[in-house]
């Protein structure tokens, strides 16, 4: 256990900057140059960068600036989503154009998940295959802002945070993630592409406490 939380811990501008222990990809931009983000958990999840490091990051010194045309970042079927114990995704965004939609992070497929910003709002979205469960972050999204948005989902209930803040919940049946596309700042098959920055995406495979969420937005 030590081991694991020497792994997944670091200390950041003095303060103690915990990433949960249900992470299974974390991607801190730290590289500032290449095309793959690594790993930080040690999962091995690396993904596949295409867009410009940017030093006006909001964690670290580094985030990936997309450019709205063909930028994303591709990465692995997770394949361990769904059932009783649920899961979440973390990811920071600011937004340098609002007037498309645009996807920030994406699982697309026959049953998906997703944060994307959605006829002016900002969501965190599931899909079973037929009916889509939704929570609203915010209606009234502003270029040049810095959110953290968190997607949380417990097995039954879903629930959005934004900046640590619980934006509601709505009941929701397991996605089962088929993960045929996963993809930040676009929907990974061609379209939905983010003129974004975006920051420190962590992805768990069990829901988060109130806790462990501020301890992500504390690191930004
Ligand atoms: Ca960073």
């Amino acid at each position: 256990m030590s081991l694991q939380l020497g792994l997944t811990s670091q200390i950041l501008g003095g303060r103690a900057t915990a990433i949960p222990d249900s992470a299974i990809l974390h991607y801190t931009f730290e590289e500032g140059s290449g095309s793959i983000a690594v790993d930080q958990t040690g999962n091995g999840n690396d993904g596949s960068i295409t867009g410009t490091y940017d030093s006006n990051a909001k964690v670290g010194d580094y985030c990936i600036s997309l450019d709205g045309t063909d930028d994303q970042i591709i990465y692995p079927d997770l394949g361990i989503f769904g059932g009783s114990q649920g899961f979440a995704i973390s990811i920071w965004v600011n937004f340098d154009d609002l007037s498309s939609d645009s996807g920030v992070a994406f699982t697309w497929g026959e049953y998906d998940w997703r944060i994307w910003h959605v006829n002016g709002s900002l969501v965190w979205e599931m899909f079973d295959g037929s009916t889509e469960y939704s929570v609203t972050l915010t209606s009234s999204p502003s270029t040049g802002t810095w959110y953290h948005c968190v997607g949380d989902f417990d097995g039954s209930t879903m629930t959005g945070y934004l900046d640590s803040s619980s934006q509601g919940t709505d009941a929701a049946t397991d996605p089962r993630s088929r993960t045929e596309q996963n993809a930040m700042g676009s929907r990974g098959n061609g379209d939905l592409f983010a003129d974004a920055r975006i920051d420190d995406p962590v992805i768990c495979d069990d829901s988060l406490s109130q806790s462990e969420v501020d301890a992500l937005y504390n690191r930004g």
